[in-house]
């Protein structure tokens, strides 16, 4: 059989710029020369995107990122938090590394900063509020303590300590009322009279939501 060689014609188009349309610019001739040129485009987002990357330490070595349990998240892990904010919805993301492999994490959006004391974190952030919970009194109602009121961020992290979660909810923090992601000992319960709750905090993460 014989091949016939495929001849590809090349056809150089040229391209004539003819688009040098100098139509005279509108711009009043500003010869006062007052103004200095401020052509540096500004590009970058006002309030959102916001990133929060942090190194996780035992109590009393940091704020920024806390461990309470160094088998869980060990003194080194890291924590890098994103945070969007478009047309009234909210995506926040967490993405952890050098934590315990192949393990369970519950994690939610906490009201308070981090502290020496897991507990300082305070409740979960709630869009509504539950009005039966209270200082000491954690809202397990599935009503308010569900993940379209409040940010779960629960994970698996896989062979090699990495973890990944994010969470979408259709409102904005209110200023100032969110200050935390902490990570819990287990995913999160979705059951009346416990919802909400993931166990023992293992770690924390100061963020200015
Ligand atoms: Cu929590």
């Amino acid at each position: 059989m014989r091949t016939t060689p495929l001849t590809v014609g090349l056809v150089l188009t040229a391209l004539i710029a003819t688009g040098c349309a100098d139509g005279g610019s509108g711009t009043e001739g500003n010869g006062g020369g007052d103004t200095t040129a401020t052509d540096a485009p500004t590009l970058q987002p006002t309030a959102s995107p916001s990133v929060t990357a942090s190194i996780f330490m035992p109590p009393g070595e940091s704020e920024a990122a806390i461990t309470y349990d160094e088998t869980a998240v060990p003194q080194g892990a890291t924590s890098d938090i994103q945070v969007r904010v478009q047309d009234g919805e909210t995506y926040v993301q967490f993405t952890g590394t050098g934590l315990e492999p192949n393990r369970d994490f519950g994690a939610h959006v906490h009201t308070q900063p981090c502290g020496d004391d897991p507990a300082a974190a305070g409740p979960h952030y709630q869009n509504e509020v539950d009005p039966a919970a209270g200082e000491g009194e954690p809202s397990t109602d599935p009503a308010y303590a569900n993940p379209e009121n409040e940010v779960w961020l629960d994970f698996t992290s896989d062979d090699t300590g990495n973890g990944f979660a994010s969470a979408t909810v259709p409102w904005e923090f209110r200023e100032g009322e969110a200050n935390s992601v902490v990570l819990h000992e287990h995913h999160t319960s979705t059951e009346a009279g416990e919802a909400g709750s993931a166990g023992d905090r293992l770690a924390c993460v100061t963020v200015e939501f």
